[in-house]
Protein backbone atom coordinates (compact mmCIF):
# COMPACT_ATOMS: atom_id res chain seq x y z
CA UNK A 1 0.00 0.00 0.00
CA UNK A 2 1.34 3.40 -0.76
CA UNK A 3 1.32 6.31 1.46
CA UNK A 4 -0.89 8.24 -0.60
CA UNK A 5 -3.69 5.50 0.46
CA UNK A 6 -3.65 5.56 4.00
CA UNK A 7 -7.32 6.31 5.25
CA UNK A 8 -7.80 9.22 7.21
CA UNK A 9 -7.58 9.89 10.64
CA UNK A 10 -10.73 7.89 13.17
CA UNK A 11 -13.48 10.33 14.63
CA UNK A 12 -14.23 8.12 17.41
CA UNK A 13 -16.88 9.27 19.91
CA UNK A 14 -18.13 6.88 22.92
CA UNK A 15 -21.63 8.29 24.31
CA UNK A 16 -22.48 7.01 28.36
CA UNK A 17 -25.40 7.64 29.71
CA UNK A 18 -25.29 9.34 33.54
CA UNK A 19 -25.95 7.18 36.14
CA UNK A 20 -28.62 5.81 33.77
CA UNK A 21 -31.06 3.48 35.60
CA UNK A 22 -31.06 6.03 38.30
CA UNK A 23 -31.59 9.32 36.21
CA UNK A 24 -34.58 7.49 34.34
CA UNK A 25 -36.24 6.89 37.76
CA UNK A 26 -35.37 10.45 38.94
CA UNK A 27 -36.78 11.55 35.57
CA UNK A 28 -40.07 9.96 36.38
CA UNK A 29 -40.72 10.18 39.57
CA UNK A 30 -39.86 13.81 40.54
CA UNK A 31 -40.07 12.86 44.52
CA UNK A 32 -36.80 11.16 44.18
CA UNK A 33 -35.00 14.03 42.14
CA UNK A 34 -31.83 15.11 44.40
CA UNK A 35 -31.88 12.24 46.20
CA UNK A 36 -29.98 9.40 46.94
CA UNK A 37 -31.09 6.72 45.72
CA UNK A 38 -30.35 3.03 44.25
CA UNK A 39 -31.54 0.66 41.83
CA UNK A 40 -32.09 -2.64 42.56
CA UNK A 41 -31.23 -4.15 45.73
CA UNK A 42 -33.36 -4.61 48.77
CA UNK A 43 -34.09 -1.88 51.04
CA UNK A 44 -34.09 -4.20 54.09
CA UNK A 45 -30.35 -4.65 53.59
CA UNK A 46 -30.97 -8.62 53.69
CA UNK A 47 -30.13 -9.48 50.07
CA UNK A 48 -29.06 -8.48 46.26
CA UNK A 49 -26.60 -5.88 45.21
CA UNK A 50 -27.55 -2.22 43.75
CA UNK A 51 -27.92 -2.01 39.83
CA UNK A 52 -26.57 1.95 40.28
CA UNK A 53 -26.49 4.76 42.52
CA UNK A 54 -27.72 8.48 41.66
CA UNK A 55 -24.69 10.95 41.96
CA UNK A 56 -26.14 11.62 45.13
CA UNK A 57 -25.79 8.14 46.69
CA UNK A 58 -22.33 8.06 44.90
CA UNK A 59 -21.25 11.09 47.38
CA UNK A 60 -21.53 8.74 50.19
CA UNK A 61 -19.52 6.06 48.52
CA UNK A 62 -22.52 3.94 47.14
CA UNK A 63 -21.54 2.16 43.79
CA UNK A 64 -23.00 -0.64 41.62
CA UNK A 65 -22.59 -4.20 42.42
CA UNK A 66 -22.26 -3.33 46.02
CA UNK A 67 -24.39 -5.39 48.48
CA UNK A 68 -27.42 -3.52 49.55
CA UNK A 69 -26.23 -3.81 53.81
CA UNK A 70 -22.81 -1.73 52.82
CA UNK A 71 -24.76 0.46 50.76
CA UNK A 72 -27.41 1.20 53.28
CA UNK A 73 -24.62 1.64 55.93
CA UNK A 74 -22.85 4.41 54.07
CA UNK A 75 -26.15 6.22 53.03
CA UNK A 76 -28.22 5.78 55.98
CA UNK A 77 -31.70 7.78 53.95
CA UNK A 78 -30.97 5.72 50.80
CA UNK A 79 -33.96 5.14 48.62
CA UNK A 80 -34.22 1.94 46.98
CA UNK A 81 -35.96 1.72 43.90
CA UNK A 82 -37.32 -1.35 41.50
CA UNK A 83 -36.21 -1.52 38.24
CA UNK A 84 -38.39 -1.03 35.44
CA UNK A 85 -36.15 -2.14 32.48
CA UNK A 86 -38.94 -1.55 29.95
CA UNK A 87 -38.32 2.20 31.05
CA UNK A 88 -34.60 1.84 29.88
CA UNK A 89 -35.26 0.03 26.54
CA UNK A 90 -37.03 2.69 25.94
CA UNK A 91 -34.52 5.66 26.47
CA UNK A 92 -31.76 3.26 24.65
CA UNK A 93 -34.08 3.29 21.49
CA UNK A 94 -34.62 6.86 22.00
CA UNK A 95 -30.94 7.74 22.10
CA UNK A 96 -29.65 5.20 19.24
CA UNK A 97 -32.44 7.81 17.03
CA UNK A 98 -30.72 10.22 18.07
CA UNK A 99 -27.55 8.65 17.06
CA UNK A 100 -28.67 7.37 13.60
CA UNK A 101 -29.12 11.05 12.84
CA UNK A 102 -25.21 11.34 12.48
CA UNK A 103 -23.99 8.42 11.40
CA UNK A 104 -24.80 4.93 10.54
CA UNK A 105 -21.88 3.19 12.00
CA UNK A 106 -22.90 3.14 15.97
CA UNK A 107 -21.59 0.02 18.18
CA UNK A 108 -24.22 -0.41 21.35
CA UNK A 109 -22.23 -1.59 24.08
CA UNK A 110 -24.91 -1.87 26.23
CA UNK A 111 -28.26 -0.04 26.77
CA UNK A 112 -26.52 3.06 27.98
CA UNK A 113 -23.50 3.33 25.70
CA UNK A 114 -22.23 3.02 22.44
CA UNK A 115 -19.26 3.87 20.08
CA UNK A 116 -20.40 6.16 16.86
CA UNK A 117 -17.56 6.52 14.37
CA UNK A 118 -18.24 9.94 12.59
CA UNK A 119 -15.03 10.34 10.46
CA UNK A 120 -17.36 11.39 7.64
CA UNK A 121 -20.82 12.76 9.41
CA UNK A 122 -24.40 12.30 7.31
CA UNK A 123 -25.04 15.87 8.47
CA UNK A 124 -21.37 17.34 7.30
CA UNK A 125 -20.99 18.55 10.61
CA UNK A 126 -17.05 17.88 9.96
CA UNK A 127 -15.86 18.09 14.26
CA UNK A 128 -16.76 15.53 16.03
CA UNK A 129 -16.71 17.79 19.39
CA UNK A 130 -19.30 19.06 17.65
CA UNK A 131 -21.41 16.16 17.17
CA UNK A 132 -21.04 14.78 20.35
CA UNK A 133 -22.07 18.39 21.69
CA UNK A 134 -25.44 18.42 19.63
CA UNK A 135 -26.36 14.69 20.54
CA UNK A 136 -25.95 15.32 24.19
CA UNK A 137 -28.02 18.46 23.25
CA UNK A 138 -30.68 16.65 21.89
CA UNK A 139 -30.68 13.91 24.70
CA UNK A 140 -31.25 16.74 27.03
CA UNK A 141 -34.04 18.57 25.17
CA UNK A 142 -35.51 15.21 23.99
CA UNK A 143 -35.26 12.38 26.75
CA UNK A 144 -34.52 14.58 29.74
CA UNK A 145 -31.58 13.39 30.66
CA UNK A 146 -27.91 13.78 30.49
CA UNK A 147 -24.80 11.88 28.92
CA UNK A 148 -21.26 12.05 29.26
CA UNK A 149 -19.26 11.63 25.73
CA UNK A 150 -15.39 11.06 24.83
CA UNK A 151 -14.09 12.33 21.48
CA UNK A 152 -10.72 10.85 20.30
CA UNK A 153 -8.99 8.93 17.60
CA UNK A 154 -9.89 5.46 18.79
CA UNK A 155 -12.24 3.72 20.61
CA UNK A 156 -9.79 2.71 23.79
CA UNK A 157 -8.94 6.21 23.96
CA UNK A 158 -12.79 7.91 23.41
CA UNK A 159 -13.94 5.16 26.16
CA UNK A 160 -11.77 6.35 28.85
CA UNK A 161 -12.25 10.49 27.96
CA UNK A 162 -16.05 9.84 28.40
CA UNK A 163 -15.76 8.78 32.09
CA UNK A 164 -13.41 11.45 32.73
CA UNK A 165 -15.93 14.54 33.35
CA UNK A 166 -18.87 12.82 34.44
CA UNK A 167 -21.83 13.28 34.58
CA UNK A 168 -22.57 15.40 31.92
CA UNK A 169 -19.59 15.96 30.52
CA UNK A 170 -17.47 16.14 27.41
CA UNK A 171 -13.99 15.23 26.79
CA UNK A 172 -11.54 15.63 23.75
CA UNK A 173 -8.14 13.93 23.53
CA UNK A 174 -6.68 15.20 20.22
CA UNK A 175 -4.51 13.28 18.17
CA UNK A 176 -1.30 15.11 19.56
CA UNK A 177 -2.14 14.05 23.00
CA UNK A 178 -3.20 10.59 22.65
CA UNK A 179 0.62 9.69 23.07
CA UNK A 180 0.95 11.26 26.40
CA UNK A 181 -2.28 10.32 27.45
CA UNK A 182 -1.77 6.95 27.08
CA UNK A 183 1.53 7.56 29.12
CA UNK A 184 0.46 8.50 31.92
CA UNK A 185 -2.81 6.12 31.97
CA UNK A 186 -2.38 3.83 35.19
CA UNK A 187 -2.79 0.24 33.92
CA UNK A 188 -5.81 -0.36 36.01
CA UNK A 189 -7.66 1.98 34.39
CA UNK A 190 -6.10 0.92 31.32
CA UNK A 191 -7.14 -2.53 31.32
CA UNK A 192 -10.85 -2.04 32.78
CA UNK A 193 -11.45 -5.29 33.96
CA UNK A 194 -8.30 -8.06 34.37
CA UNK A 195 -8.10 -7.07 37.61
CA UNK A 196 -5.20 -9.69 38.51
CA UNK A 197 -3.37 -8.70 35.07
CA UNK A 198 -3.11 -5.15 36.95
CA UNK A 199 -2.08 -6.95 40.00
CA UNK A 200 0.93 -9.26 37.84
CA UNK A 201 1.85 -5.86 36.42
CA UNK A 202 2.30 -3.94 39.45
CA UNK A 203 3.88 -7.20 41.11
CA UNK A 204 6.38 -6.13 38.09
CA UNK A 205 6.83 -2.27 38.48
CA UNK A 206 4.56 -1.68 35.53
CA UNK A 207 1.84 1.25 36.71
CA UNK A 208 1.72 3.69 34.12
CA UNK A 209 1.78 3.38 30.32
CA UNK A 210 4.88 4.53 29.94
CA UNK A 211 6.28 1.53 31.51
CA UNK A 212 4.51 -0.72 29.47
CA UNK A 213 5.98 1.53 26.29
CA UNK A 214 9.36 0.52 27.53
CA UNK A 215 8.83 -3.13 26.77
CA UNK A 216 9.10 -5.08 23.86
CA UNK A 217 6.16 -6.62 21.85
CA UNK A 218 8.23 -9.90 22.28
CA UNK A 219 8.36 -9.28 26.21
CA UNK A 220 4.69 -7.85 26.36
CA UNK A 221 3.43 -11.39 24.74
CA UNK A 222 5.77 -13.45 27.03
CA UNK A 223 3.99 -11.81 30.22
CA UNK A 224 0.55 -11.42 29.27
CA UNK A 225 -0.20 -14.10 25.81
CA UNK A 226 -1.87 -12.74 22.95
CA UNK A 227 -3.33 -9.41 24.40
CA UNK A 228 0.18 -8.38 24.86
CA UNK A 229 0.11 -7.31 21.38
CA UNK A 230 -3.20 -5.32 21.61
CA UNK A 231 -1.17 -3.61 24.71
CA UNK A 232 1.86 -2.87 23.09
CA UNK A 233 -0.38 -0.99 20.24
CA UNK A 234 -2.71 0.70 22.24
CA UNK A 235 -0.16 2.23 24.16
CA UNK A 236 1.49 3.82 21.10
CA UNK A 237 -2.06 5.42 20.74
CA UNK A 238 -3.12 2.74 17.49
CA UNK A 239 -6.00 1.12 18.21
CA UNK A 240 -7.80 0.00 14.54
CA UNK A 241 -10.78 -1.97 16.02
CA UNK A 242 -13.49 -0.61 14.04
CA UNK A 243 -16.56 0.46 15.29
CA UNK A 244 -19.02 -2.37 14.29
CA UNK A 245 -22.89 -1.68 14.10
CA UNK A 246 -24.75 -4.52 16.02
CA UNK A 247 -26.88 -6.22 13.34
CA UNK A 248 -30.34 -7.72 14.13
CA UNK A 249 -30.37 -11.19 13.01
CA UNK A 250 -33.20 -11.38 10.06
CA UNK A 251 -32.89 -14.77 9.92
CA UNK A 252 -31.28 -18.81 10.67
CA UNK A 253 -31.10 -21.07 8.16
CA UNK A 254 -28.89 -24.11 6.60
CA UNK A 255 -28.88 -25.58 3.07
CA UNK A 256 -27.31 -28.58 1.71
CA UNK A 257 -26.50 -29.33 -1.94
CA UNK A 258 -25.98 -32.62 -2.64
CA UNK A 259 -23.33 -34.78 -4.17
CA UNK A 260 -26.17 -36.71 -6.39
CA UNK A 261 -29.58 -35.53 -7.04
CA UNK A 262 -32.25 -36.71 -5.04
CA UNK A 263 -35.34 -38.61 -6.99
CA UNK A 264 -37.18 -40.13 -4.40
CA UNK A 265 -38.99 -38.45 -1.54
CA UNK A 266 -37.72 -40.87 0.88
CA UNK A 267 -34.09 -39.39 0.20
CA UNK A 268 -35.43 -35.87 0.52
CA UNK A 269 -37.16 -36.38 3.78
CA UNK A 270 -34.17 -37.40 5.64
CA UNK A 271 -31.93 -34.68 3.87
CA UNK A 272 -34.69 -32.18 5.44
CA UNK A 273 -34.34 -34.09 8.65
CA UNK A 274 -30.33 -33.87 8.56
CA UNK A 275 -30.74 -29.78 7.67
CA UNK A 276 -33.12 -29.12 10.38
CA UNK A 277 -30.90 -30.60 12.66
CA UNK A 278 -28.68 -27.47 12.18
CA UNK A 279 -30.92 -25.18 11.69
CA UNK A 280 -32.31 -26.24 15.11
CA UNK A 281 -28.68 -26.20 16.45
CA UNK A 282 -28.17 -22.34 15.63
CA UNK A 283 -31.54 -21.19 16.83
CA UNK A 284 -30.42 -22.35 19.77
CA UNK A 285 -27.26 -20.68 20.04
CA UNK A 286 -28.51 -17.58 19.27
CA UNK A 287 -31.88 -18.03 21.34
CA UNK A 288 -34.11 -17.34 18.79
CA UNK A 289 -37.68 -18.87 17.41
CA UNK A 290 -39.18 -18.05 13.93
CA UNK A 291 -43.10 -17.60 13.29
CA UNK A 292 -41.68 -18.38 9.52
CA UNK A 293 -40.43 -20.87 7.76
CA UNK A 294 -38.91 -20.65 4.35
CA UNK A 295 -38.25 -24.40 2.60
CA UNK A 296 -35.92 -23.71 -0.68
CA UNK A 297 -35.86 -26.24 -3.34
CA UNK A 298 -33.46 -26.35 -6.47
CA UNK A 299 -33.96 -28.82 -9.21
CA UNK A 300 -31.32 -30.18 -11.06
CA UNK A 301 -31.83 -27.38 -14.15
CA UNK A 302 -30.74 -24.50 -11.48
CA UNK A 303 -34.68 -23.97 -11.30
CA UNK A 304 -35.15 -22.46 -7.81
CA UNK A 305 -38.69 -22.24 -5.52
CA UNK A 306 -39.30 -21.66 -2.32
CA UNK A 307 -42.17 -22.13 -0.29
CA UNK A 308 -43.39 -20.85 3.37
CA UNK A 309 -45.57 -22.01 6.52
CA UNK A 310 -46.22 -18.80 9.37
CA UNK A 311 -47.48 -20.06 12.55
CA UNK A 312 -49.14 -17.50 15.32
CA UNK A 313 -46.47 -18.33 17.70
CA UNK A 314 -42.39 -18.84 17.40
CA UNK A 315 -41.33 -22.32 17.18
CA UNK A 316 -37.89 -23.13 17.27
CA UNK A 317 -38.49 -26.79 18.62
CA UNK A 318 -36.63 -29.62 16.52
CA UNK A 319 -39.75 -31.55 15.58
CA UNK A 320 -42.33 -28.85 14.53
CA UNK A 321 -39.34 -27.51 11.68
CA UNK A 322 -38.37 -30.90 10.56
CA UNK A 323 -42.22 -31.65 10.03
CA UNK A 324 -43.06 -28.13 8.81
CA UNK A 325 -40.02 -28.69 6.09
CA UNK A 326 -41.23 -32.19 4.92
CA UNK A 327 -44.59 -31.04 4.75
CA UNK A 328 -44.02 -28.19 2.99
CA UNK A 329 -42.18 -30.29 0.44
CA UNK A 330 -44.66 -32.86 0.15
CA UNK A 331 -47.01 -30.63 -1.07
CA UNK A 332 -44.38 -29.63 -4.18
CA UNK A 333 -44.07 -31.93 -7.19
CA UNK A 334 -41.65 -34.14 -5.87
CA UNK A 335 -42.26 -37.17 -8.35
CA UNK A 336 -41.01 -35.63 -11.71
CA UNK A 337 -38.05 -33.21 -10.54
CA UNK A 338 -34.43 -34.18 -9.44
CA UNK A 339 -33.38 -31.83 -6.53
CA UNK A 340 -29.87 -30.90 -6.19
CA UNK A 341 -30.43 -28.29 -3.21
CA UNK A 342 -32.86 -27.98 -0.11
CA UNK A 343 -32.48 -25.37 2.71
CA UNK A 344 -34.69 -24.35 5.33
CA UNK A 345 -34.90 -21.16 7.29
CA UNK A 346 -36.57 -19.51 9.84
CA UNK A 347 -37.38 -15.41 9.93
CA UNK A 348 -40.02 -13.20 11.54
CA UNK A 349 -37.92 -13.73 14.99
CA UNK A 350 -39.64 -9.95 16.80
CA UNK A 351 -37.60 -8.42 18.54
CA UNK A 352 -34.37 -9.98 19.92
CA UNK A 353 -32.32 -8.78 22.79
CA UNK A 354 -28.95 -7.22 21.28
CA UNK A 355 -26.59 -9.92 23.09
CA UNK A 356 -24.76 -8.20 26.07
CA UNK A 357 -21.87 -7.06 24.98
CA UNK A 358 -20.93 -4.74 28.46
CA UNK A 359 -17.41 -3.17 29.38
CA UNK A 360 -14.13 -4.19 27.44
CA UNK A 361 -11.97 -7.42 27.25
CA UNK A 362 -9.20 -7.50 25.48
CA UNK A 363 -9.28 -11.27 25.99
CA UNK A 364 -11.71 -11.48 23.63
CA UNK A 365 -10.66 -9.26 20.82
CA UNK A 366 -10.09 -9.68 17.18
CA UNK A 367 -6.39 -8.18 17.71
CA UNK A 368 -5.30 -6.47 14.73
P1 LIG B 1 -22.83 2.23 33.70
O1 LIG B 1 -22.79 3.09 32.48
O2 LIG B 1 -21.60 1.50 34.07
O3 LIG B 1 -23.20 3.11 34.97
P2 LIG B 1 -24.25 4.29 35.10
O4 LIG B 1 -24.79 4.71 33.79
O5 LIG B 1 -25.26 3.92 36.12
O6 LIG B 1 -23.36 5.45 35.72
P3 LIG B 1 -22.19 6.30 35.05
O7 LIG B 1 -22.05 5.81 33.63
O8 LIG B 1 -22.64 7.72 35.13
O9 LIG B 1 -21.00 6.04 35.87
O10 LIG B 1 -24.00 1.19 33.57
C1 LIG B 1 -25.23 1.49 32.94
C2 LIG B 1 -26.36 0.79 33.63
O11 LIG B 1 -26.12 -0.61 33.66
C3 LIG B 1 -26.55 1.21 35.06
O12 LIG B 1 -27.36 2.36 35.20
C4 LIG B 1 -27.16 -0.02 35.68
C5 LIG B 1 -26.61 -1.17 34.88
N1 LIG B 1 -25.53 -1.82 35.64
C6 LIG B 1 -25.83 -2.93 36.42
O13 LIG B 1 -26.97 -3.39 36.45
N2 LIG B 1 -24.83 -3.52 37.15
C7 LIG B 1 -23.55 -3.04 37.16
O14 LIG B 1 -22.67 -3.61 37.86
C8 LIG B 1 -23.24 -1.91 36.35
C9 LIG B 1 -21.83 -1.34 36.35
C10 LIG B 1 -24.26 -1.33 35.62
MG1 LIG C 1 -23.51 5.04 32.14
Amino acid sequence: MSETTQPPQRKIIHIDMDAFYASVEQRDNPDLRGKPIVVGGSPEGRGGVVATASYEARQFGVRSAMPSKTALQLCPGLIFVYPRFAAYKEVSRGIREIFRRHTELIEPLSLDEAYLDVTTDKLNIGSAIAIAQQIRQAIRDELNLTASAGVSVNKFVAKIASAMQKPDGLTFIAPAQVPGFMEQLPVDKFFGVGKVTAEKMHKMGLHTGAHLKALTEDELTRHFGKVGRFYYNVVRGIDNRKVEPYRETKSQGAEDTFAHDLTTLEEMNAALAKIALVVHERLQKSQLKGRTLTLKIKYHDFKQITRNKSWLAPVGDLASITLAAQQLLAATDTTHKKIRLLGITLSNFGEAAPKPRKGFNPEQLELF
